[in-house]
């Protein structure tokens, strides 16, 4: 039996960053479990809150990812789909994991260093804490793998090495588990800047292909993506980080390999190229936009979401009452 977890914030819109380095991943891994495994996926509006958001706007987004959840393939019969808050014990294990994580390994992270540049009314200390929450996430459910895209694996070896110590301080109690990132896919570029990886809260919208986004609004951000001037098809991310990326999204897109594409486009000249990304991306959107708009509507999602609260709540209560016990805060034996 394994269990595998992970999360989304409903921060913004989502990608394709996040369905290609993400969620087409748990699809992927529900699909080849076997019946006795536990997977756990969830909206992860704590974290969410590590930056401002708008309340109306978060309300808005956490339905709004449970049903891209659903429309991607996720199937509440073998995944438990969950909202984070909804799961008090994240809350309760990310304090009792504070207390042994330290200061220095936290400040150490890209992202909180990268995140804390752009928070000009002060620094949030969640912001700071949030890989402990993450740390927390996982080890509630004993999880055995993490599927993640490439930035997060900086977290993943966090979460390790708190599992590692809780272990040694307080006796065996975390599996230490195992990132699982893709090997094509684990980081979509910016489409405008194909260095800087793409992102939702991107303040430039041009960047991002968002799930959501019309046939036309997709034709027109890949049409305008930063390339070269060289005008020749081959996967080179430190000189050709653009082509590279647009090679990448076309081969996730299809499951063509970056080669075969390669090959095909040999004799083509970036317009024509961009064309057939854009069309690859359609074709994997369009229908996912449909389903989506079938769930965001449904009454499923509701008890969904409550269903898989219960769920989580109950592997979750027990992993804290053990580690309560362990840790000692506990007034009877
Ligand atoms: N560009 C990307 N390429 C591949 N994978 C990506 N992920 C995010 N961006 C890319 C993966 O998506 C999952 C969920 O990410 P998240 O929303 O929890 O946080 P994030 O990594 O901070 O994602 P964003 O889109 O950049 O959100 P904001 O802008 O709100 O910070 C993770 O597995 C992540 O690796």
């Amino acid at each position: 039996m394994k269990t595998i977890v992970s999360g989304i914030q409903p921060s913004g819109c989502l990608t394709l960053g996040n369905y290609l380095g993400a969620i087409k991943n748990f699809v992927s891994m529900q699909n080849n479990a076997s019946e006795d495994d536990n997977i756990f996926i969830f909206i992860a509006d704590l974290h969410a809150l590590t930056v401002p958001q708008d309340p109306a706007a978060l309300r808005k987004n956490i339905r709004s990812l449970a049903a891209i959840y659903l429309a991607c393939g996720l199937d509440p019969n073998k995944s438990t789909l969950f909202v984070q808050s909804e799961v008090t014990e994240h809350s309760e294990i990310a304090y009792l994991l504070q207390t042994i994580s330290y200061i220095g390994e936290l400040e150490r992270m890209t992202q909180y260093k990268d995140k804390k540049q752009k928070q000009v009314e002060g620094v949030s200390s969640s912001l700071l804490t949030y890989p402990v929450l993450m740390a927390g996430d996982i080890l509630l459910y004993n999880a055995d793998y993490v599927p993640v895209g490439e930035d997060q694996r900086q977290h993943l070896e966090l979460t390790r090495n708190l599992a590692e110590r809780f272990n040694s301080r307080f006796s065996e109690t975390f599996k230490v588990p195992e990132c699982l990132i893709a090997k094509v896919g684990a980081k979509i570029m910016s489409l405008q800047e194909p260095t800087k990886k793409m992102s939702k809260s991107d303040p430039l919208e041009k960047a991002s292909i968002f799930l959501l986004d019309p046939e036309n609004v997709i034709r027109k951000k890949i049409a305008s993506s930063v390339t070269d001037s060289d005008g020749v098809i081959k996967f080179d991310p430190i000189n050709k980080p653009g082509i590279s990326n647009l090679l990448t999204i076309y081969s996730c897109s299809t499951g063509k390999s970056i080669d075969e594409l390669v090959e095909q486009y040999k004799n083509s000249g970036y317009g024509d190229f961009k064309k057939d990304v854009a069309d690859a991306v359609i074709n994997l959107l369009m229908p996912i936009q449909e389903k989506y708009n079938y769930y965001l509507n449904s009454k499923e999602l509701d008890e969904i979401l409550d269903n898989g609260r219960d769920k989580a709540t109950y592997f979750a209560r027990k992993t804290l009452s053990k580690m309560k016990r362990k840790m000692g805060i506990i007034r009877k034996k």
